[in-house]
């Protein structure tokens, strides 16, 4: 398949039920998808709820791939994801805890602003749990602002106390 379709990254976290199992069946799901190619999947990091201090400690990662889906698209397939891991948005807490969260990250170089979809993730650069992740995939990623990812991690470094690498893949 052409590697000039779009690349995508998002951003996988769970704090609730077996949560490295849901995220190991969830990068299984997008791997099997025919309109998904050449997954890649950052380290696997434990990290402290933002938000919401009553929850348990996340698991988080990041993965990419080629596609031809558009933006809409992939979040419905996302979401499709969440619904089969047991996510449950009706009673949800916002930012509160969760079976499986799946976020768009990046779509190619694209800015998008919809009230279903907001690209490049507003939160992205703000959060040590998604920014040393995407890193993992790529050290040089640019943002559609033209900015280097990289050059946000001297700004997180408090939050990076709260973040562990996990020894185990996924
Ligand atoms: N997701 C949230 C809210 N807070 N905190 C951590 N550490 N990891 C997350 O994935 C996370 C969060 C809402 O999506
Ligand atoms: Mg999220
Ligand atoms: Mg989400």
């Amino acid at each position: 398949m052409s590697m000039r379709q779009p690349l995508v990254y998002i951003g996988l976290g769970s704090n609730l039920g077996d949560s490295i199992t849901t995220l190991r069946s969830a990068l299984a799901t997008l791997r099997s998808h025919p309109a998904i190619h050449h997954l890649q999947v950052s380290r696997l990091y434990r990290s402290k709820p933002i938000g919401p201090q009553d929850q348990p400690d996340y698991w988080n990662a990041a993965a990419c791939f080629h596609t031809p889906l558009t933006p809409q698209a992939v979040l419905t397939l996302l979401f499709t994801i969440e619904q089969l891991h047991g996510r449950e948005r009706e009673k949800q807490v916002h930012w509160g805890a969760r079976t499986l969260d799946l976020d768009v990250l990046l779509y190619d170089q694209l800015i998008i602003t919809t009230p279903q979809l907001i690209i490049p993730h507003p939160y992205l650069t703000e959060r040590a749990f998604v920014v040393f992740p995407l890193i993992d995939l790529n050290p040089d990623l640019i943002l559609p602002s033209g900015k280097l990812l990289r050059d946000y991690l001297s700004v997180l470094q408090e939050q990076a106390g709260t973040l562990q690498v996990s020894d185990l893949a996924l």
